[in-house]
């Protein structure tokens, strides 16, 4: 006879799981203590949403869900936020968590709440387990929903009693079957090369979709032998190198380049496993008279704020793969190469002036030091093969995201759509965790750098050497910046902060700190940083006046949209 929490352990561990992020708690023993048994790394953290955060990095580097386990109540609670993080960039998740047992509901028993009803919206499924001999069978189905079509965030609870009753293992079913066919729409292909050889001014926006169909190596094949410019977005950032000639790097509007340009100016418009977003002003900022082409393994999110002229539902992979055969029997190459040439020598003219306009930041030696600055110093020192760099904050993240050059995919991260600060330092965490012969950075706002603060401990206590760069400019940036935009001054309190010595906090520890006041001393600090093998918190004072273009932009669109009475 063993726990159902014993059996639920040994059906992640079937199912190759080695590494879960958690808080213990009263509800949670008995898959603790099988997880213990069966040798799976367990890393415990000082808040529950620094463990979701954790594995959901995790799930984003392998492709693969990433487990955390949280208690009943309080445990639960602190767990939601990286859920809805995950649900919005389709990160491969499962969260467990406990519950109070099946007999105590409306008892008042301690960490009582209805856990299940709050997290259905931020998940693609959520299971109860009720029975104990059934508990493989739902870490089964729980696991398989994470990676299955769109990847994302699932949930698992389990009772405790349920976990910690005890059955006959003879009895209990062998499941776990992981499908990997995947779906394709070969039909279309040839619609779609057809409809690129009555293009002149074709683009290619590769998204999450091609990183988790891992379409790179295909991609390239495609560019390559019809000539057609790429652009690369969120979790896609890197499967084409920014490098390549015919890679323009991020389709990101307000990063120095020309998709600003390109989106505009395209007649044919390919999303690869991208959606139409914010990013692209829900919509508003692709071309027009443009005609569509949106690939996606999720049908429903086809044609979502704008009208698809060609619709597929498919793998990006297996869908590049089938149009780089037809390209080659009906001998298209060069018809494309030949046309899209002028189109191509175009965009690399209008990204000029926008990249010398970058400069301005990137090279300033103003003193406080320019964030962009920073950023550009990050990205020279961190190297773009083999490096790991995490953005978080408001302004920070969008001066990191328009420096940072992507070669490699998963190598550049950042929250996403849910623009949830206080990442960084968990992923960062995760990052070390999963690749320690890899450097690992997070430049992070000195706002978001306060969520996870507790988290050096964890870094030190496990003796994961991540290195947090701080751009401190003593406030909430992008809120103060956009708020003197929209309302003509900024509202001191919830824009303030004030002057922290961060480096000493994380001093206090056992990391190692280190205060950069100018900008010349930044890049010896980042390489004592990584020279010392320890965590480091490298507190950088930087200009409270800088503004990112992306504090310009949310000022005036997206989110801010709705006019002030
Ligand atoms: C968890 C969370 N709380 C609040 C916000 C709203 N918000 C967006 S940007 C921002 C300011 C971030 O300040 P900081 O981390 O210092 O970065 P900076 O903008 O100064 O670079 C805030 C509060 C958010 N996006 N996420």
């Amino acid at each position: 006879m063993v726990t159902a929490g014993q059996l639920a352990a040994d059906a992640l561990v079937d199912l190759g799981v080695e590494q879960v992020f958690f808080i213990a708690g009263g509800h949670t023993y008995a898959i603790q203590q099988g997880l213990t048994n069966n040798g799976v790394r367990m890393l415990a953290t000082r808040h529950e949403q620094a463990a979701v955060f954790m594995a959901e990095a995790w799930g984003r580097f392998t492709r693969k869900p990433g487990v955390a386990m949280v208690t009943a109540g309080p445990g639960f609670t602190n767990a939601l936020t990286p859920i809805a993080n995950a649900r919005l960039a389709n990160s491969p998740l499962l969260l467990i968590a406990g519950v109070i047992g099946l007999g105590a509901g409306e008892k008042l028993d301690l960490q009582d709440m209805v856990q299940c009803p709050a997290i259905v919206p931020m998940v693609k499924r959520a299971f109860v387990c009720q029975k104990a001999e059934r508990i493989k069978e739902f870490v089964d189905m729980a696991y398989r929903a994470c990676i299955t079509g769109r990847p994302g965030p699932v949930y698992l609870e389990i009772p405790v009693d349920v976990g910690n009753t005890k059955v006959d293992a003879n009895m209990v079913k062998k499941v776990g079957t992981i499908p990997d066919d995947r779906v394709v729409d070969l039909a279309k292909a040839s619609t779609m090369v057809e409809m690129f050889m009555q293009a002149e001014r074709p683009i290619l926006i590769a998204g999450s979709g091609a990183y988790y169909s891992e379409a790179g190596d295909d991609l390239i094949r495609f560019i390559e032998k019809t000539g057609t410019p790429i652009f690369t977005a969120t979790q896609g950032r890197g499967v084409v190198p920014d490098t390549h000639p015919l890679c323009f790097e991020s389709s990101s509007v307000i990063r120095p380049g020309c998709a600003c340009f390109a989106n505009m100016n395209a007649d044919l418009i390919v999303l690869l496993g991208n959606r139409i977003s914010l990013y692209y002003g829900c919509g508003d900022f692709l071309c027009p008279n443009a005609k569509i082409i949106q690939v996606d393994i999720e049908p429903e999110e086809i044609g979502r704020n704008r009208f698809v002229d060609l619709p597929v539902f498919s793998d990006v992979r297996e869908f590049i793969k089938e149009c780089n055969r037809i390209v080659d029997a009906k001998k298209y190459g060069d018809v494309m190469k030949r046309r899209f040439e002028p189109w191509v020598k175009e965009l690399r003219t209008q990204e000029e002036p926008m990249k010398n306009l970058g400069k301005l930041a990137f090279e300033s030696d103003q003193y406080p030091i320019h964030p962009g600055r920073l950023a550009k110093e990050v990205d020279d020192f961190m190297n773009r093969e083999d490096d790991i760099v995490i953005g978080d904050g408001g302004d920070t993240q969008i001066w990191m995201n328009m420096a940072r050059t992507s070669v490699k995919p998963g190598h550049y991260q950042e929250s996403g759509l849910f623009g949830c600060l206080g990442m960084g330092i968990p992923y960062a965490i995760a990052a070390k965790l999963l690749y320690p012969e890899k450097r690992v950075l997070n430049l992070i706002g000195d706002g978001s750098v306060g969520f996870n603060f507790m988290e050096f401990e964890t870094a030190v206590r496990k003796n994961i050497p991540v290195v947090i760069v701080i751009n401190n400019d003593k406030g909430w940036g992008m809120i103060r910046h956009s708020q003197n935009i929209k309302l003509g001054h900024a509202i001191e309190e919830g824009t303030e902060i004030g002057n922290i010595e961060y480096h000493k906090i994380a001093e206090s520890m056992g990391a190692k700190g280190i205060l950069v006041e100018k900008a010349e001393n930044i890049r010896p600090a980042l390489e004592e940083a990584f020279a010392c093998g320890r965590v480091c918190c490298i507190n950088v004072m930087t200009d409270p006046k800088e503004m990112s273009p992306g504090a310009m932009v949310l000022a005036t669109i997206g989110g801010y949209r709705v006019e002030q009475k």
